[in-house]
């Protein structure tokens, strides 16, 4: 899969893409991310992105021009462009699995301030990682970058994908242990050392649709 993403700021996104799963999935070939600077689609010697808006009041406003030319230059009829933004709709597991499908993605980060509304016939997508206020969109492209990259077939090892199947299908995770089975004088539960294995399995089914119950009950419509 190809990722594109085109920022103000191509720096923030040194550190979280060269760790972990998402390092190794680029390593492997598996991923091809690429950080874009809009600034390179300028023509002026200021390298200007931004404009007043028109009607007054404060802020600046992303000009159309910079951005129509790196999505005319990025993308063709095969890419989901997808704007991130907290107007858009909502970024969940099931929007991930359906983004990992695609061949090719190209991802706006707004800056601290708004796109021209003129750019959204550019774009399949809008979408928005919570409902609160960041400084600029380079943290909500990485969060998907980060949660499309796992469900790359090939990305997980057998082991990481099947841990994750059991239960995110729609219910929060069942509580985990590891040794010592006392530590400063909290136990594990019993039934984890038992050894019998549909035991254990029924217990963490009751603990993961307790905890979702008590915790999540949004989720369970
Ligand atoms: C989000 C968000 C966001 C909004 C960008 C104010 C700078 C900022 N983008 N999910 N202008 N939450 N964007 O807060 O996607």
């Amino acid at each position: 899969m190809k990722i594109d993403v085109l920022t103000l700021f191509p720096e923030m996104f040194s550190g979280p893409l060269d760790v972990s799963i998402v390092a190794r999935a680029r390593k492997a070939g598996l991923l091809d991310l690429r950080i874009h600077n809009l600034r390179d689609w300028t023509h002026d010697r200021h390298k200007t992105v931004d404009d007043r808006p028109f009607g007054g009041g404060p802020g600046m406003v992303l000009k159309p021009e910079p951005i129509f030319e790196a999505v005319e230059a990025l993308a063709d009829e095969s890419t989901r462009v997808v704007m991130m933004t907290p107007t858009g709709r909502m970024f969940t597991q099931a929007i991930a699995r359906d983004l990992a499908q695609r061949q090719h993605l190209l991802l706006l980060s707004g800056s601290y301030e708004g796109f021209d509304e003129r750019i959204r016939v550019l774009v399949q997508d809008e979408l928005s990682i919570g409902d609160y206020v960041l400084t600029n969109g380079g943290l909500p492209a990485m969060v998907v970058i980060d949660a499309v990259t796992r469900l790359i077939p090939g990305v997980l090892g057998d082991d990481e994908s099947a841990a994750d199947e059991s239960f995110s299908c729609g219910a929060l995770e069942y509580p985990h242990y590891t040794r010592p089975a006392e530590f400063r004088g909290m136990k594990v539960p019993e039934v984890l050392l038992s050894g019998h294995h549909a035991e254990i399995e029924k217990w963490r089914r009751e603990q993961a649709a307790l905890r979702t119950k008590e915790r999540r009950p949004d989720l369970l419509k």
